[in-house]
């Protein structure tokens, strides 16, 4: 056995580490925290460049945010829409450059100079993440709530999709949906709502980190949410889990395991994080939430954290080099689907152009006969006609959801 953590940080030897032998798959503990700290220091040195956004979260959800993205995450930044990716929502959108630190360091199209550019106008990285915009972004999110609601459709579809067009051996629809959300997210009633939904249709592959930092805008948790968010959430039917200490990265690993490991739940995993972790001044308060720590508190941030390099926005080789193994690791997990995607194409032909069709957003030839007709001046409850265009039409558009 080497002694991974006395290796110089060299990318080329840690990579080969990895790959070489199984025992020794990750990094070793320092350029961890390494990689952690390039997305602390990104988040706090764009913040500050705009002199506007929230520097916390990102910071507080590093840890989590680097094992999920570097060791659990199925996604290829070289196509951001390939069908069978996992989809990964940050619904606490204030948090926006957590999201756009990982996307450019994993390799999306996505520069350093647009995280230089954060919040400008014009630029790839608004104040809340814009689906459409910049690349990677599964949802738009900012309005909290929302993006767990989203994110639970997203889950619902990949349910109907597995369900309807998997064979044996042959999982062309096969993903997860991770999701991050904040004490806001939990406070709001779409969230709520959905959850129950999620929870009823037992979407296992769905997995929800709870932000659970104790800290809201205005404040301590204490001052206007003190109910048990676990317990509301085992009341909906979710597995449920903990992670007591969000820094520790083998407790986090755990959890996304077991949370994986469940299939019949969805799982919520409340993690205990600090926001502006890090941050002698700041951290645990409200004040890292929605202003730049101040160039101050920065310096001290990241003399704090070990942090060796003076220029704002460093992104240091070795680090870089962890996360852009997302490139290769991706483009061949998607090779791997093409591959399955054919040999379900050549044994089921038919089914696999409903699929081509579904999945491109199309409307089957028509769709529009199925509509039933109702007579001028008929008495009928808008409910009931209502339900009988979706009856009709859930025939002839098995992908439609809806309800009345
Ligand atoms: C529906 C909605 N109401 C209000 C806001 C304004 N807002 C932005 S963040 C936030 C709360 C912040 O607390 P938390 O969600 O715990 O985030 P943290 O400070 O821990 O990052 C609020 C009220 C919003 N974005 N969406
Ligand atoms: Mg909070």
């Amino acid at each position: 056995m080497t002694d991974e953590a006395n290796q110089e940080l060299r990318p080329d030897v840690v990579v080969r580490a990895h790959e070489a032998d199984g025992a020794h798959r990750r990094p070793p503990a320092d350029l961890d925290q390494l990689c952690i700290n390039t997305i602390r220091t990104l988040a706090m040195d764009a913040v500050q460049q705009a002199n506007s956004g929230h520097p916390g979260t990102p910071m507080g959800l590093a840890p989590l945010a680097y094992v999920l993205w570097t060791r659990h995450l199925k996604h290829n930044p070289g196509d951001p829409s390939w069908p069978n990716r996992d989809r990964f929502v940050l619904s606490a959108g204030h948090a926006s450059m957590l999201l756009y630190a990982l996307l450019h360091l994993t390799g999306y199209d996505l520069s350093l100079d647009e995280i230089k550019r954060f919040r400008q106008w014009g630029s790839k990285t608004p104040g809340h993440p814009e689906r459409g915009l910049t690349p990677g972004v599964e949802v738009t999110t900012g309005p909290l709530g929302q993006g767990i609601a989203n994110a639970i459709g997203m889950a619902i579809a990949e349910r109907m999709l597995a369900e309807r067009f998997n064979r044996p051996r042959c999982d062309v629809m096969d993903h997860h949906t991770y999701v991050f959300a904040s004490d806001g997210d939990m406070m709001e009633g779409v969230a709520s709502e959905a959850s129950s939904l999620a929870g009823m249709l037992g979407l296992g592959k769905l997995i929800v980190f709870y932000d659970d930092n104790h800290i809201t805008i205005e404040g301590s948790t204490e001052l206007t949410f003190r109910e048990k968010v676990t317990d509301r959430f085992r009341a909906y039917g979710w597995h449920v889990l903990r992670v007591a200490d969000g820094n520790d990265l083998e407790e986090i690993e755990r959890a996304i395991d077991e949370a994986r490991a469940e299939t019949e739940r969805p799982t919520l995993v409340a993690v205990r994080t600090h926001i502006a972790y890090g941050s002698p001044n700041k951290q645990d308060t409200a004040a890292a939430h929605g202003s730049p720590l101040g160039e101050e508190e920065v310096r001290a941030t990241k003399r704090n954290l070990g942090w060796p390099y003076e220029e704002p926005f460093t992104i240091p080789k070795e680090a870089l080099a962890v996360f852009r193994r997302a490139v290769e690791r991706g483009a061949a997990a998607q090779r791997d689907w093409a591959q399955t995607l054919y040999s379900y194409a050549s044994a089921n032909p038919e089914l696999a152009a409903e699929l081509q069709r579904v999945l491109t957003g199309e409307l089957p030839a028509g769709w529009a006969d199925a509509l039933p007709s109702f007579e001028a001046g008929e008495k009928m409850a808008t409910r009931s006609a209502s339900g009988a265009a979706l009856n009709a039409l859930a025939k002839a558009v098995p992908e439609l959801v809806g309800g009345i």
